[in-house]
């Protein structure tokens, strides 16, 4: 059965199949964790991203994971935050839908995620983490394991509040049916 983790961390570190970044556009690094990421996971994952050349918001793609414990990278772009009416909201949820498809194309049973957007993109954190939990519940029983690695203590508050209403509301669902 698959279990969602969420803890408090640097993602470069973990011990999974895949990675997921939050990167932009152009694939070519950038500050975060994008940064932190290609920093550690040194110039194969640069060069085979530049050859991928772009990658459009609210989509992925796959790359080779370097010097990482990981074995593959994803590399999804977010929405940057304008105000919400620039369906920033269904941009993000494919950004994680699509993410975690790839996984499962590629047979990658343990993934972890960042909190895309919601640093310099701007993506209000409490919004972000029902879409990225919201995502995590609908696949969990495809996955051995989904990891929601936050940087930030007050981010891991957040996500563990969201998470402990949403496994309520799951249990209150199952319990009715
Ligand atoms: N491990 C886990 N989370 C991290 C790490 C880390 N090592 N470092 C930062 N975070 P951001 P975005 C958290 O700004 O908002 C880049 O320049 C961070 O605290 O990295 O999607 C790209 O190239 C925050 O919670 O990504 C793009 O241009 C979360 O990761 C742009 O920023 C996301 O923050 C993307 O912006």
């Amino acid at each position: 059965m698959g279990k969602i983790i969420i803890k408090q961390g640097d993602i470069t570190w973990e011990e999974v199949d895949v990675i997921v970044n939050a990167a932009n556009s152009t694939l070519r690094g950038g500050g975060g964790v994008d940064g932190a990421i290609h920093r550690a996971a040194g110039e194969s994952v640069l060069s085979e991203c530049i050859k991928m050349d772009h990658c459009l918001t609210g989509e992925c793609v796959i790359t080779n994971a370097g010097r990482l414990k990981a074995k593959k990278i994803i590399h999804a772009v977010g929405p940057v935050w304008s105000g919400g009416t620039r369906g920033e909201a269904q941009l993000l949820k494919n950004c994680y839908r699509k993410s975690l498809e790839l996984a499962l194309a590629h047979n990658l049973k343990t993934i972890a995620f960042p909190a895309i957007s919601t640093g310099a993109y701007r993506y209000p954190i409490e919004a972000a983490t029902e879409i990225a939990l919201t995502q995590g519940f609908q696949f969990k029983e495809k996955f051995d394991c989904i990891i929601f690695v936050c940087f930030s203590r007050d981010d891991l508050a957040i996500y563990q509040s969201v998470y402990e209403r949403m496994a309520n509301d799951e249990n209150k669902t199952l319990g009715s049916g």
